[in-house]
């Protein structure tokens, strides 16, 4: 393989590094790959010898410091993705709702979406690659998935706010580079906000402008729309406490708070100028943990929510005047949204089809309200938006949620269409609710679940509802329900069938499970290897907290002992 060259030698002989041109962004225009040059530079970016990663539920996620080669690759992968889709491909790098410490790496496909499972598969074997076999498996990929190496590669690049992001975007820039590719770094840039870009740039514009102007424009101009008529106008409806987590969407609601300051008033918490991104605050510490975040003041009854570390989860909560805490997680925000939609359908006469996407995670209070008062179809699939968002592309209205609170809603091309030509042709009451269900398209992020979008789109339905968080949380009361973590020596051990929610391996684990479940009211348990921690997720809901906690203690053990447990055994009460 040595001295192979892809295609066509390489024209000017400059490294990326040496280019002038290159390292702002406009380097040299190089269509083809040279490997040689590659080779030289992935040993730049070595692999520590035996480490092996997975291209998980959200891409490649460990300790920051394995992850430079990763980085690198990745760049080079996007290079070949982006020749093979003749489009604009994005790299984020972020590690979301994990510890400061680690890192992580996506890339995001044409319309803004996840990449495609096959490319998942390429992405897991050039990270794993020995360093001698980096050429070959570059040509693997090209050949399987019949790239047109001829053709240019434009990809662009997003990180969160950890300290190790900068350093290791740069690896994925030199990734970039090197494989002839264009980019363009847009820097600190929320998760979110990068499906975004790369779904603008691919629409040549049609869907918005692809720069963070572009998107605080877009999304404050729907949300100003569209509470122009709201009930409620008060001081204490306009006030929004935000827990930011200590990450990126800090300095990106701070961005945007002008362009809607009429609407909302929000106030930042958590903004990461002491604080340690996701510490004992931000989506998945409130979530998890069932309690409010660290850093932030919180009176009765007053709205509050959190982000995750790169802002495309939200979770809402109060404390109501006795003290008690409520939390309103992605399921409640998918039933508040899909009664606004069902609603608008029913003023506007159309009969669009309507469909709600949850995971094995979703309260079972939820899905039964969805389905036997709100009627709604409800669908389940496997843990991790990209399934999700996949299932919802069925539907004219595609609702979906994980409980953690990440989710959007996606409307089809038709819906679309007929919702605009609704809005001009229809009059009165009528003609106001197709006017809002177009705002309401462009105020969601149709590319990726979005907190900053999502925010608004719910501060939008409880102003026009005239809706306090405490009249939204009582739509339903939730099933009192736990999640564990357990350690096991290989995760993978463990296989699941029907949307994670049975365990096929290792063997008599399912049974456990189901003669535990047996013993408690209203209960369900699962398990299944997490996709971003090395570590078991347990779930259990039951009909009181007690009898939660017990069960998902008592799976805990059985996963212990079944799937290889390593460390102290599960404690109760943890
Ligand atoms: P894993 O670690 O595979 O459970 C977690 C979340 C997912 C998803 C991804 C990506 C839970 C139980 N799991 O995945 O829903 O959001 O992270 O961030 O919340
Ligand atoms: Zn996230």
């Amino acid at each position: 393989m040595e001295g192979k060259v892809l295609h066509r030698p390489k024209v000017d002989g400059l490294c990326w590094r040496c280019s002038p041109t290159a390292a702002a962004g406009g380097g040299p225009h190089l269509p083809d790959m040279d490997l040689d040059a590659v080779t030289k530079h992935s040993a730049l970016h070595a692999k520590p010898s035996g480490l092996i990663l997975q291209y998980g539920t959200a891409g490649f996620r460990t300790k920051a410091e394995h992850l430079d080669h990763v980085m690198f690759r990745m760049g080079l992968l996007a290079v070949l993705r982006s020749k093979q889709t003749k489009s604009t491909i994005g790299v984020m790098v972020t590690a979301s709702h994990n510890p400061e410490e680690d890192n992580g790496v996506k890339l995001v496909d044409p319309l803004g979406e996840m990449l495609a499972p096959s490319w998942e598969e390429h992405a897991t074997c050039l990270a794993n690659a020995e360093e001698q076999d980096v050429q070959r498996v570059l040509l693997d990929i090209s050949e399987k998935a019949a790239v047109d190496l001829q053709q240019d590669a434009f990809v662009v690049i997003g990180r969160d706010t950890r300290p190790s992001s900068e350093k290791l975007s740069q690896s994925v820039i030199d990734g970039i580079t090197v494989s002839g590719g264009q980019f363009h770094d847009y820097g600190l840039l929320t998760t979110p906000q990068l499906h975004y870009m790369v779904y603008c740039r691919n629409t040549q514009g049609q869907y918005g402008k692809a720069t963070t102007e572009g998107y605080y424009q877009k999304l404050s101009k729907a949300f100003v729309e569209l509470t122009k008529q709201a009930f409620c106008s008060g001081d204490e409806c306009l006030l929004l406490k935000v827990d930011c987590a200590n990450g990126i969407g800090a300095l990106k609601l701070r961005e945007m708070k002008n362009y809607f300051s009429q609407g909302l008033s929000i106030q930042l918490f958590n903004v990461g100028t002491t604080g340690k991104l996701n510490h004992l605050c931000g989506a998945d510490f409130v979530k998890s943990h069932q309690k409010p975040p660290q850093g932030i003041e919180m009176k009765p009854n007053e709205r509050c929510c959190s982000f995750d570390g790169d802002a495309d989860r939200i979770i809402y909560y109060y404390y109501d005047a006795d003290g008690h805490f409520h939390l309103i997680d992605g399921d409640k925000i998918a039933t508040l949204i899909s009664s606004f939609l069902k609603e608008l359908l029913l003023e506007i006469g159309e009969s669009l089809n309507i469909g709600v996407v949850q995971t094995a995670y979703a309260n079972g209070s939820s899905t039964r309200y969805l389905e036997d008062v709100m009627k709604v179809p409800v669908y389940c699939t496997k843990t991790g938006v990209k399934h999700l968002h996949h299932k919802a592309q069925e539907f004219d209205i595609g609702i979906y949620f994980e409980a953690n609170g990440h989710g959007t809603v996606l409307f089809s091309k038709t819906a679309e269409m007929k919702i605009k030509q609704l809005a001009e042709e229809l009059e009165d009451k009528k003609r106001k609710a197709a006017k809002m269900l177009e705002n309401i398209i462009d105020l969601f992020n149709q590319a990726a679940g979005d907190a900053i979008s999502d925010m608004l789109v719910i501060e939008a339905i409880l102003a026009l509802k005239g809706l306090t968080i405490q009249q939204w949380d009582a739509l339903y009361t939730d099933l009192p329900n736990r999640q564990l973590k357990v350690k096991v020596a290989d995760r993978q051990v463990i296989s699941t069938t029907d949307a994670e929610r049975k365990a096929v391996t290792p063997p008599g684990l399912q049974e456990a499970i189901d003669d535990l479940v047996k013993k408690y009211k209203l209960s369900r348990a699962f398990v299944r290897p997490s996709g971003t921690e090395d570590i078991v997720r347990v779930y259990a809901e039951a009909d009181s907290q007690e009898s939660a906690d017990s069960l998902a203690h008592e799976v805990s053990l059985a996963v212990f002992q079944l799937a290889g447990g390593v460390g102290e055994s599960p404690q109760p009460g943890l």
